[in-house]
This record gives C-alpha cells, sequence and structure tokens, in this order.
C-alpha cells in the first residue's frame, strides 16, 4: 500500500477499494469489539473507521444521517418515539433530534470506546448524543429488542457491515425482535449495503425485512467515500398504507435552512425510492 493513504478493502467488496490520503493518524486503538481508527485526511475532514471499514467523514456523511433518518421520519404520520442502533458517532442521533415530532430518542451501541472516541474527535457529529432527547445505553442492539415490546414509532439501524459485531443485525430473528419493538403502524430502516458489490446482503436483507412487514422497501443515496459512492437502506411499515416514496411530512426550504439540513428535502425524498430496473427485478420490486 502507498504510503501515506488508507485503502478500505474488504471481503464484502472484493477486488475495489476507495482510498483517502491521511495527513495524521489522530487515534487507533482495538476495542473489545472492534479496531478502531481515526485519522484527519487531506481533502475530507476527519474520518471514523471500524475494522478497515469507512464509517463517516467529516466531508459527507450528511448524506447517509440525513437520509437514514428522514426517509423513515417523514414517512411516519407522528414520530415521538425512536430507537437507533448503533450509530454511536451520534450522527442519526443529530439529524434525528431535528424532527419537531420527536420526543425521546434512545441509542444503543455496543462499544461504548467508539462513542468515546467520537465525543474526543468527531464533535460535530457527537453533539448529537448530548441532545436532551436522547439516552445512550451501551449494549447489543439485539439483546437490547429482546426486553423492548411495542415502544417505539421508528427504529433506525445504523449498524456497520455485515461482519464482526453486526453481523446478526443483518439476519431474520432480527427483523422479528424489530417488528416486536414497534408500535403499532410502526416503521423500520436499516443500512442494507450497496447493489454494485453486495447484492446479495440487499437482497437477503430486504427478503428478511419483506417477510415481516406489510410494506418493504429499498431506497438508495449517495455517499462518495462508502465503496461505490452508494449506499441503500430497507424500510419497512407495520401500516399497510404508508407509502415510502411520498412522504407525509414535507419541510419548506425555510425549515431545511433552520434545521440546517443539506441533503434531504421532499423531492430528493421521492427519487430515493426510483431504481434501476436491474434492482427492481432483483429485488422484485416494480
Ligand atoms: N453513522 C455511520 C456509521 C456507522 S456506525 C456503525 C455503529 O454500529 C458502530 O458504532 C458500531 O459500534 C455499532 N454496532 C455494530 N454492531 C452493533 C450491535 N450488534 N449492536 C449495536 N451497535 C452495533 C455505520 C457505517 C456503515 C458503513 C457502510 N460501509
Amino acid at each position: 500500500m502507498k504510503s501515506g493513504w488508507f485503502s478500505e478493502m474488504s471481503d464484502l467488496w472484493p477486488g475495489i477499494a476507495l482510498s483517502l490520503k491521511v495527513e495524521e493518524v489522530l487515534h487507533s486503538e482495538r476495542s473489545q469489539f472492534q479496531e478502531i481508527l481515526v485519522v484527519k485526511t487531506k481533502t475530507h475532514g476527519r474520518a471514523l473507521m471500524l475494522d478497515g471499514a469507512i464509517q463517516c467523514t467529516e466531508k459527507d456523511e450528511f448524506s447517509y444521517h440525513e437520509m437514514i433518518s428522514y426517509l423513515p421520519l417523514c414517512s411516519h404520520p407522528k414520530p415521538k418515539d425512536i430507537l437507533i442502533v448503533g450509530g454511536g458517532d451520534g450522527g442519526v442521533a443529530r439529524e434525528v433530534a431535528k424532527h419537531p415530532d420527536v420526543e425521546r430518542i434512545t441509542l444503543v451501541d455496543i462499544d461504548d470506546r467508539v462513542i468515546e472516541v467520537c465525543k474526543q474527535y468527531l464533535p460535530r457529529l457527537s453533539l448529537g448524543l448530548n441532545n436532551p432527547k436522547v439516552t445512550v445505553s451501551v449494549g447489543d442492539g439485539f439483546e437490547f429488542l429482546r426486553n423492548h415490546r411495542g415502544e417505539f414509532d421508528v427504529i433506525i439501524t445504523d449498524s456497520s457491515d455485515p461482519v464482526g459485531p453486526a453481523e446478526h443485525l443483518f439476519k431474520q430473528p432480527y427483523y422479528e425482535l424489530l417488528k416486536a419493538a414497534l408500535k403499532p403502524d410502526g416503521i423500520v430502516a436499516s443500512q442494507a449495503g450497496t447493489v454494485w458489490e453486495s447484492m446479495q446482503q440487499v437482497q437477503s436483507t430486504f427478503q428478511h425485512c419483506k417477510t415481516m412487514f406489510p410494506v418493504a422497501t429499498y431506497a438508495v443515496t449517495a455517499v462518495p467515500t462508502y465503496p461505490t459512492g452508494q449506499i441503500g437502506f430497507v424500510l419497512g411499515s407495520l401500516n399497510s398504507q404508508t407509502n415510502f416514496a411520498e412522504p407525509m411530512r414535507i419541510f419548506n426550504d425555510e425549515d431545511l435552512d433552520q434545521m440546517e439540513i443539506r441533503y434531504y428535502n421532499d423531492k430528493i425524498h421521492r427519487t430515493a425510492f426510483v431504481l434501476p430496473r436491474f434492482v427492481e427485478k432483483s429485488l422484485q420490486v416494480a
């Protein structure tokens, strides 16, 4: 590897790797669960990597964090109680807390070291964890859900990829627990990988969701520093009337400016569900 560059190599996206020029390694440790690395990049601000996979860079994290938050929140008539599984960097909590209907946010991340390291090095994300609406809990999201029934309007799974501590968050039993933890008409949204390199993962996550929820769909957004520059979300609703592609709550430009939302609006919400033909066919969503 060329010195001074970080390359994101993984068996999940074999034969392809995004590289970032690194100016300084700010933090590196092996926690109980994973390898944590924070670097200062030349062009993308600070970046967090877990087990060699880019979790976020300061330059483009807003696309992912806004979309994984507002696609489900704006598809729900009154999202008051929210659970975030993963998301220890605070980016999703930061966005979810901006939604005026949201009253309580519980965040459960497996790794308290990710939370602490992000508090120290990624303050623009971790400020989300200090919001008074947010309660942070440390533990496995799967185990947490076992003990929570009928409590949440929206559950967002902002988890790392399906290797290591997040592996079981991409399997059928997790979707059974998600369903049970929702209130009536509840909605779920989960990080679900990219169709360009991980079609099988997308298909199986989507199938799990479809098995448990009367409405299930897949949406995409652009994140230049994620593998292939694109990432998708699986969304499910217990309400058979939910039409994810048409937002129930529309923020106007003034609202969006005030909320410091830079990527999401109602137009991009609708577009996120427009999928290429090969994806429609693979997921049978057409
Ligand atoms: N916010 C964008 C970054 C992430 S964070 C993924 C988080 O999931 C990490 O903080 C990790 O500690 C946490 N996590 C992993 N497994 C579990 C688990 N079983 N229970 C709770 N939290 C967990 C997502 C990056 C996506 C990368 C795409 N390539």
